[in-house]
């Protein structure tokens, strides 16, 4: 049967610098899809690469005192070097400066052009250099660009246009109509809201005595394509010129994953450019959110860019893999910290999947020398493990239709506690003292084996490397990615005479002094230590922005709510925090009707120790400000999706 085709892309980054870890977050996000969808029998096309044109390299370029060209060539490979250290399986790798890229520029661009869809006009108004953007005198915020609050330059000059504006109805008709066209939602209301005002036309050229660097204009050499243009394109130009891309069978695009920095460029630009082209329009783009480092934004000048080669060299590939899905919900902003990741590998990977896989593995060789014994009969107390592993994939390939990674990963732990749970419960130890326990031995240790097997297929896509490590261990010879989804649908594929094997912890825990350690080392660029702003704040009774961020601040949506019987004051609540629900127990009751509460988003302090009150446990406060008796709960002037983070 012929494999379904499944195309999955992400941006191509400026090659004006180094990658950093947000570059490789939206890479391995597309990377874990991309692999996912394999092992589920797809005819996956996985494409990234880099936008090598336009003013921002140029400069760049100019800086390094190289010539464009060299620039990119040198550059580029920073990013392919990055992908192969990260285990990315893309199927390509696409340049903008390449001639199957440029031919297909140039040929949508002729094609607009003679179908009147591209005019020439002359154009006064205002331009931003770093956003190489446009923007009209009422768009300007206090004189500078809306965008990125820096200085715009006044420009009059003649430039080609490409007519978007006559776009704008169907593009909201279809928004409205096709909810996963954009995602999450709170993007989407975004665009719609953008799309009430009139959509102004896009200018599609730079003069080349302004800007070189860039496609000519296949009907006057005298311009440049605006990169933005130009760099689209891409997403299509790798399947071939315009025939070959409607036969490729790869378009349009099941998933275009980018940040929500670049949203409008997508959806308005993209989508009406694909358009008037004559092509579908992709099923989705996600805009996923922001990383911050300790709370602060990445920056050169800051001196808090994260470099990922440091990284993997400290932590290894899969650790980072694993923590940037799981830290933080697709489509919010999460803030990276050495100490969370230390945290993350430490009660996640250590303690849980190293655990299940050592003691499974441990005890075959001390009981049955490594030999994988026969299952004996399944018995009541097998059940639950065979039905968590059946809800658990079925969950997970829901999840990964919502491109919900930290929820697909919550899931696959809820199975891996149960399998710890298992061992717990069944007591092999105990069994191996006599010689019926023997034989009820040999099923759990069975079962706990085959548990191992299902897990290392569903981590495979977030942890490559780390599965294969595990199949070998458990003396299944081909690697991961040669096999299938199929074979966890069924209960006891491992098969009984495997040669187990335990290796060394495919996690070792990081012990206190050693994370200290990492953590004296992370200074944040040329600020002083820690610990030094720390006594320079004390000493003011002020606190530092390290102190702030301990306190865990979401965004939570309250689902439930009643008065605790014999309370006064309390009510107890069930609040959404996107990744899981939690009970909390908040002193309004004299303030506000339950029924008043339910579906509001409010700020929940996220990682309180819990408490009980009346009984009850509290995971958790919600924030409210008070004047004598009035309470009034803290929120926000608009809709926010829950789990976010509050800062
Ligand atoms: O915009 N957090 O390239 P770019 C999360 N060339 N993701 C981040 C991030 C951060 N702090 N920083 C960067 C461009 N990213 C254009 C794209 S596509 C036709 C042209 C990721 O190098 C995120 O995916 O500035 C973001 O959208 C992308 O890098 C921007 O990369």
């Amino acid at each position: 049967m012929k494999k379904k085709p499944f195309f999955i892309t992400t941006p191509i980054y400026y090659v004006n610098d180094v990658p950093h870890i947000g570059h490789a977050y939206t890479t391995i996000a597309a990377d874990v899809v991309a692999r996912y969808k394999r092992l589920a029998g797809h005819d996956v096309f996985f494409l990234t690469g880099t936008d090598e044109h336009g003013q921002k390299v140029q400069q760049a370029a100019g800086q390094s005192g190289k010539a464009p060209q060299t620039h990119v060539d040198d550059l580029h490979v920073r990013f392919k070097e990055l992908w192969t250290r990260f285990n990315i399986s893309n199927n390509d790798f696409i340049r903008t400066t390449e001639d199957r890229h440029k031919k297909v520029v140039r040929e949508i661009l002729l094609k607009l052009f003679n179908e009147g869809e591209i005019y020439q006009k002359n154009y006064k108004g205002w331009y931003c250099m770093p956003d190489e953007r446009f923007w009209t005198e009422k768009d300007l915020v206090n004189g500078n660009c809306p965008e990125c609050g820096r200085k715009v330059d006044q420009i009059d000059e003649s430039n080609y246009f490409f007519k978007m504006g006559q776009h704008r109805d169907w593009l909201v008709e279809h928004i409205t109509q096709n909810e996963n066209f954009i995602q999450p939602k709170s993007r989407r209301n975004e665009i719609l809201g953008f799309l009430k005002q009139p959509l102004e036309d896009l200018c599609i050229s730079r003069p080349k005595e302004r800007l070189a660097w860039g496609i000519p204009l296949p009907f006057d050499d005298e311009y440049v394509t605006y990169v933005w243009f130009d760099a689209l394109i891409n997403y299509i130009s790798v399947h071939g010129h315009l025939e070959q891309i409607k036969d490729s069978g790869y378009w349009p695009a099941a998933h275009q994953l980018i940040g929500k920095d670049i949203l409008t460029t997508h959806s308005v630009y993209w989508a009406t450019m694909l358009k008037a082209t004559g092509l579908p329009l992709p099923q989705n783009i996600f805009a996923h959110g922001w990383w911050t480092v300790n709370g602060q934004k990445m920056s050169k000048s800051v001196g808090n860019v994260v470099e990922p080669n440091h990284l993997i060299d400290q932590f290894g590939v899969d650790v980072i893999r694993y923590f940037l899905l799981r830290e933080v919900p697709f489509g919010l902003d999460g803030d990276f910290s050495h100490k969370a990741l230390i945290g993350r590998i430490n009660s996640d990977l250590a303690n849980n999947l190293g655990n299940l896989l050592n003691r499974t593995l441990n005890m075959l060789k001390k009981y049955f020398k490594g030999d994988l014994p026969n299952p004996d009969t399944t018995g009541d107390e097998d059940a639950p493990l065979i039905a968590k592993s059946a809800e658990v994939i079925k969950e997970v390939d829901t999840l990964y239709g919502e491109l919900a990674y930290s929820k697909i990963l919550a899931k696959i732990w809820e199975f891996l506690d149960a399998g710890n749970i298992y061992i717990n419960d069944t007591a092999p130890w105990n069994l191996a003292k006599s010689d019926e326990g023997k034989k009820r031995l040999a099923t759990v240790l069975y079962n706990s084996a085959e548990a191992c097997r299902v897990i290392a297929i569903l981590i495979a896509p977030f942890m490559p490397e780390t599965a294969d490590k595990m199949m070998e261990q458990l003396g299944i010879d081909t690697p991961v990615d040669k096999q299938s989804l199929d074979s966890i649908q069924k209960w006891g594929w491992i098969k009984p005479g495997s040669q187990t094997h335990q290796g060394p912890q495919i996690f070792p825990r990081i012990e206190d002094k050693a994370a200290a350690k990492i953590l004296e080392a992370v200074t944040i660029g040329s600020d002083p230590p820690a610990s030094e702003k720390k006594a320079e704040a004390d000493d003011k009774g002020q606190i530092t922005i390290e102190d702030f961020m301990k306190v865990d601040l979401r965004t939570a949506k309250i689902l439930e709510a009643e008065k605790v019987k014999k309370s006064k004051k309390l009510i107890k609540l069930k609040v959404d925090l996107g990744t899981e629900q939690r009970q909390v127990l908040a002193g309004i009751a004299e303030a506000y009707e339950p029924e008043q509460l339910i579906g509001r988003t409010v700020i929940l302090v996220a990682n309180l120790k819990p408490v009980k009150l009346m009984g009850l446990e509290s995971q958790g406060m919600i924030l409210a400000g008070s004047d004598g008796d009035t309470i009034i709960l803290g929120g926000f002037d608009g809709e926010l999706p829950p789990g976010g983070r509050v800062k």
